[in-house]
């Protein structure tokens, strides 16, 4: 089955990818993304300078999914643009991630990694675990400032990655927001931000930075990224490319991202429980479940869930 996908003109041999965030920090585990079935390496956020990021501990994984506060540790942006042109030998795009802790860090990190010419840039509005620092995503017109910015900086496709919304109000503005800038894909969802995951045995919080509030993520927040999935899709009459992200660990899961509208399906949670092995058996189980559908293709069946 040819589960290749297209986002902005850059074709993914496979539409399962890492999400922002999982096991790609250092260059080894960017390698190892590489070498895996991953249909791109995704690359951590990105900031101006190496943060150590929150302190530990800083993730955690149970049956309903994950809860993590890790504070964007990443490299640094130099470390970034130095191994990106080393990860094209592994044949497939490369989408750097770019963040900051104020406009004025998207712009240096877009700059710098601008330059060394990643297949796409995802850039991170979403970020829930900086204490002090709102989400800029659920600001609309801050957004619409950095971006308006970004774009004259950025030369690849530039997506955004969005915090969940839950209210169609925020869907519409958004939306209106991001058509007006002209980005050119987006990743919904990133983790549902500050929900808070208590050990009832122990009596206390299973992570040690902002009193114990992180962004969830897996299976518990699949409705919600559907939702937003869909949302986006029809806002833009499913002319926008969507790359889906939340709660797949199942190749059904992916299957209902792309009938919601997404284009490729970002996998966080699942790749940190299994490692990257992971893809293979989404690939394998996503090619069956549209084999026994019946559908020769991925864009088949996009976006054609049915309403009651
Ligand atoms: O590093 C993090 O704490 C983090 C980031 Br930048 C993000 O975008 N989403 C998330 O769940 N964690």
């Amino acid at each position: 089955m040819d589960l290749s996908t297209t986002i902005a003109n850059v074709r993914f041999p496979t539409c399962l990818m890492n999400a922002s965030g999982a096991l790609c920090v250092t260059r080894d585990e960017l390698e190892s993304l590489g070498r895996s079935r991953s249909g791109a390496i995704v690359t951590k956020s990105m900031t101006p300078a190496f943060r150590q990021g929150n302190p530990e501990p800083r993730y955690y994984s149970f049956s309903g999914g994950s809860i993590n506060s890790m504070g964007l540790p990443n490299l640094g942006y130099p470390a970034y643009a130095a191994i990106i042109p080393t990860l094209r030998r592994f044949g497939k795009p490369i989408i750097a991630s770019v963040a900051g802790l104020s406009p004025p860090d998207f712009l240096e990190a877009a700059r710098a990694v601008t330059a060394v010419l990643p297949d796409l840039i995802e850039v991170n509005l979403s970020c829930p675990n900086i204490p002090g620092k709102p989400q800029i995503g659920y600001d609309v017109e801050a957004s619409r400032a950095l971006l308006l910015q970004l774009k004259d900086i950025i030369t690849v496709p530039m997506g955004v990655k969005l915090p969940p919304y839950f209210d169609p109000v925020h869907h519409k503005a958004t939306a209106r927001m991001l058509q007006d800038v002209g980005v050119d894909f987006l990743s919904l969802i990133n983790s549902v931000g500050n929900g808070l995951v208590v050990d009832p045995d122990r009596e206390r919080v299973v992570i040690k930075p902002k009193g114990g509030f992180g962004g969830l993520g897996g299976p518990m927040i699949k409705p919600v990224a559907l939702a937003n999935v869909r949302a986006f899709w029809k806002l833009f009459d499913g002319r926008m490319p969507i790359i889906g992200t939340g709660g797949v660990v199942s190749g059904t899961d992916a299957f209902e991202h792309i009938l919601c509208g997404a284009s490729a399906v970002q996998i966080g949670t699942a790749l940190v429980d299994e490692g990257a092995e992971v893809f293979q058996r989404l690939e394998k189980e996503l090619g069956e479940l549209l084999q026994r559908k019946g559908y020769a293709s991925l864009s088949a069946c996009r976006g054609t869930l049915q309403e009651l």
